[in-house]
């Protein structure tokens, strides 16, 4: 497999581009190779420059969970670009995007449309803020939560890939208000409440963590934290930006049934453009601006292509819970098929699944429940095993802390092929 076009391509883009791309973690610092530069994608293939064809599990990071180039969503794009890109004004679609939202996701009574997950997440915690008159936030070690500078304290996702879990650039007035706690750890909650009486405006996590590679809650870990920010009267944001739509029509709160207080949302909500939103109770989301005081704002929010493509995409999702049973089936399959090569090959390997949510961890502890248990993973090993599987042609994720995610798209010959692939990577490792 050649990719001498993409290594060319990535030090043309280097030159105007700070580290040739777009989003770190695109790089593939963490997996010592130059990236690929994709030039299409169907279903569940994508293709790169060199005219490589690889059975896809990026998922752009998580959007793609009904394949690549879906036609339904194509064809809504396309229909709504013949019409203008950007009004800046209000449009039906937006309403009934948010009408769309509002029946899916339980804790959901209004919504705010903006362009990223990383807008969500900044504009909930102002919220919060807003809402509640306090100032400090609890985030987790090892969850992302966006680039916003709030949440660059101990961040997982590239920040964590890359060696940079508190950037620099971020004040130590706004890193004083960020307090960071253990993931599956509700003492470490409590803690921080006793500390900080009176002063934590919210507690946002993600329910599934998906960027330290992923975690499942605990038992009662997200029923522990909604009794803790009751009671000490703080609100609780579920980063739903990966979980959202894609663990069940309702997201995380619907699948593990605990309700937040806002609920931020991203990736699949858009079909692949960018979207993002955040969303809670009226009493709540009626404090932004122009009704209440908080402020937030966006151009091109609830842009009509990308309210075209990720309401079409929702209503997919919502038509059948079948789709989802489908993912559950397939992804089952992969961990049984990755555990199985691991325990032939001896090869010592975590591997953690919440629906169509993969990793597997490259460490020998017997579990991963914790930031400090998946950062013992060896990612070295990772590398070999993704470079590996890339000449097999398989795509995963280039950092061993992120997820492999299954989409409507795979097929049986799919995971069969990634099953194989990761043989073959595993046996190398021997
Ligand atoms: P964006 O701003 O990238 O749309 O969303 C930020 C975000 C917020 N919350 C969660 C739980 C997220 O996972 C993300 C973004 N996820 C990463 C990958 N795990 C995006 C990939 C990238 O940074 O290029």
């Amino acid at each position: 497999m050649q990719t001498s076009n993409s290594s060319k391509a990535f030090k043309e883009a280097k030159k105007v581009i700070p580290g040739g791309v777009n989003s770190p973690v695109r790089a593939f610092k963490s997996v010592g190779c130059d990236p690929l530069f994709i030039q299409r994608a169907k279903g569940s293939h994508i293709w790169d420059i060199d005219d490589n064809e690889y059975i896809d599990f990026v998922s752009s990071w998580g959007p793609m969970i009904l394949g690549h180039a879906h036609d339904d969503v194509l064809r809504a794009i396309n229909r709504a670009a013949e019409k203008g890109t950007s009004y800046g004004a209000p449009t039906l679609i937006e309403t009934e995007m948010a009408q769309q939202i509002v029946s899916m996701v339980p804790s959901i009574e209004k919504v705010r449309m903006v362009n990223s997950g990383t807008e969500a997440t900044m504009s909930a915690i102002r919220l919060a803020r807003g809402f509640t008159g306090r100032e400090k936030i609890i985030k987790f070690a090892g969850c992302y939560h966006g680039h916003g500078d709030s949440f660059l304290i101990k961040a997982g996702s590239g920040a964590i890939t890359l060696g940079l879990p508190d950037s620099p650039g971020v004040t130590k007035y706004t890193a004083k208000d960020t307090l960071t706690a253990n993931y599956n750890d509700l003492d470490s909650v409590e803690e921080l409440f006793k500390q900080q009486k009176g002063q934590i405006a919210a507690v946002i996590v993600e329910p599934v963590a998906g960027n330290m590679g992923v975690i499942p809650p605990n038992k009662n870990f997200l029923k522990g934290l909604r009794g803790i920010t009751k009671q000490e009267g703080a609100l609780l944001i579920f980063d739903e930006v990966i979980t959202g739509f894609r663990l069940s029509q309702g997201g995380a709160q619907q699948y593990f049934n605990v309700m937040p207080d806002i609920t931020t949302l991203g990736k699949i909500i858009g079909g692949g453009l960018p979207v993002g939103a955040y969303g809670g109770r009226a009493e709540i989301m009626d404090l932004l601006a122009p009704n209440g005081p908080v402020y937030q704002a966006g151009t091109l929010s609830g842009n009509p292509l990308a309210m075209s493509a990720g309401l079409t995409m929702l209503k997919i999702l919502n038509q059948s819970t079948a789709i989802y049973d489908e993912l559950e089936a397939m992804a089952a399959k992969v961990e049984a098929g990755l555990k199985s090569n691991a325990a032939d090959l001896n090869i010592p390997l975590v591997i953690n699944r919440v629906g169509s949510m993969i990793t597997a961890f490259f460490t020998s502890v017997e579990k991963v429940s914790s930031f400090d248990e998946a950062m013992t993973s060896d990612a070295k090993r990772y590398a070999k095993v993704f470079k590996a599987s890339l000449k097999n042609g398989i795509y995963m994720a280039p950092s061993q802390f992120e997820c492999l995610f299954i989409s409507y798209a795979h097929t049986t010959d799919d995971i069969e092929q990634l099953i194989s692939a990761n043989r073959l990577a595993l046996e190398g490792l021997k």
